[in-house]
């Protein structure tokens, strides 16, 4: 039978904190009461936040450099499941996990949902993968997917997102996420204008094989592995090809996908403004595509991304339905601690953003009093919500210290022992 941590465990790690967090939520729910913000709301909004896990992330990541497995690496997709059930089980915000295919394919998918079902996980959005070339697959994607210039090559890709089409339905999946790595090295080396036709050609035959219910995610990317010109680049394309593709097709925002600086909750801004914003990968970055914990370097950003969201909310912005995923390689520190910590960040910033006071930050912009409209926003960054987001976690059996309960549970090390260790380290994000 293989370890799960016991609630019993959680519950006897938070016995030693309820007291110190009553206080504090107190103390805080006084401090909120006169700004007129009732902390139960908040609290309940925050309980109710959700932000799918990759299976890819639970494994330890690496660069083209090297990548240095820890213990107790998961082996297979039925491992990475239990991971991902763990990290909900402390956190009680990831009650999903985002699949990615082939690296989690399986003979009996039937048995795969089973397991996810009796450890309480439900899969998101799926993932295709066609910037790989697999053992004995016929055509390479050396130079692309979806744009290829050979027929052949753009089908056997459309097939594959079918295939993925496929799986997600047999797993209770209601999207696929496509990102391609097609573009291009050396100026000349693609036309910029015939492979952005390839792709609405190609996709639109992925889309025409979409259930009903479904959508589908286009994740754009401004560079790596091309690095002169990517074909779905930036929002831009994003959105071009997102509304020729139909009603089914919405962009997907991964925040290392962009370059330094990119105002990104500017972007999120206008894709919800076109009813066209699919969701996150949510990670981050000082440089290119980083793939770091999510928080780790923009705690700030974050927060102004999750206010754009929360403005939208309360707005009733139409076709506002975001799907929240990380995406994130963790190369130098427990995935799971990584995992844990990310989605507490990504809940931190959504409760900040439920504190602006939105009438006095509307009504210091119309009377163009700038420091007034820029302070009412940042006195809701500045403010220490861990108390509702620990609340948050209790009231759901989860732990009010995540990740010290992780580690009094001695998790990490009852796994290595029941996966032998995979033999030498490898190279490549996952
Ligand atoms: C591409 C990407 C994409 C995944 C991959 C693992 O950089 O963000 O979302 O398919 O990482
Ligand atoms: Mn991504």
């Amino acid at each position: 039978m293989s370890y799960r941590i016991p609630e019993s465990l959680v519950a006897e790690h938070n016995a030693k904190l309820a007291v110190g967090l009553g206080e504090d939520y107190a103390a805080l729910g006084r401090r909120l009461e006169r700004s007129g913000i009732d902390i139960e709301t908040v609290t309940g909004r925050v309980a109710a936040f959700e932000i799918a896990v990759p299976t890819w992330g639970v494994g330890t990541g690496g660069t083209r450099f090297a990548r240095f497995p820890g213990p107790g690496e998961p082996r297979n997709v039925f491992d990475k499941l239990e991971d991902c059930a763990t990290i909900h089980s402390l956190t009680r915000a990831t009650p999903s996990c985002s699949p990615h295919f082939p690296w989690d394919k399986v003979s009996d998918y039937g048995e795969l949902a089973e397991r996810a079902k009796a450890l309480g996980v439900r899969f998101d959005a799926v993932n295709s993968n066609t910037f790989q070339d697999q053992p004995g697959q016929k055509l390479s994607y050396k130079f692309g997917s979806l744009t290829h210039s050979d027929k052949a090559v753009r089908e056997q890709a459309i097939e594959h997102n079918v295939e993925c089409i496929e799986i997600g339905h047999k797993l209770g999946s209601k999207a696929l996420t496509v990102w391609i790595a097609d573009g291009a090295n050396f100026p000349g080396q693609s036309n910029l204008n015939r492979v952005f036709d390839l792709y609405l050609e190609s996709m639109s035959s992925v889309v025409a094989r979409l259930p009903d219910n479904w959508r589908v995610f286009l994740e754009h990317k401004l560079y790596e592995p091309a690095f002169y010109a990517t074909v779905i680049c930036d929002w831009g394309s994003s959105l071009m090809a997102a509304e020729a593709l139909g009603p089914k097709a919405h962009c997907l925002v991964d925040l290392g996908h962009h370059a330094p600086n990119v105002n990104i909750e500017q972007i999120v801004s206008r894709l919800i403004r076109a009813g066209r914003l699919a969701g996150f990968h949510f990670n981050d970055s000082k440089y290119g595509d980083d793939d770091l914990d999510t928080g780790a370097i923009d705690p700030f950003r974050l927060f102004l991304i999750f206010n754009e969201l929360v403005d939208a909310e309360q707005r009733n912005a139409p076709d506002f339905d975001p799907a929240y995923m990380l995406d994130q390689s963790h190369s130098v520190t427990d995935p799971i601690e990584s995992l844990v910590a990310s989605a507490m960040e990504a809940q931190r910033a959504y409760a900040q953003a439920l504190l602006v006071d939105r009438p006095a930050l509307e009504a210091a912009q119309e009377a163009n009093d700038v420091m007034l409209a820029h302070r009412t926003l940042k006195a809701a960054f500045t403010t220490d919500v861990s108390p509702i987001l620990a609340e948050a976690r209790r009231r759901g059996r989860g732990a009010i210290d995540p990740i010290g309960a992780y580690r009094a549970s001695n998790y990490r090390a009852l796994k290595a022992k029941e996966r032998p260790a995979v033999a030498g380290s490898s190279s490549g994000i996952v």
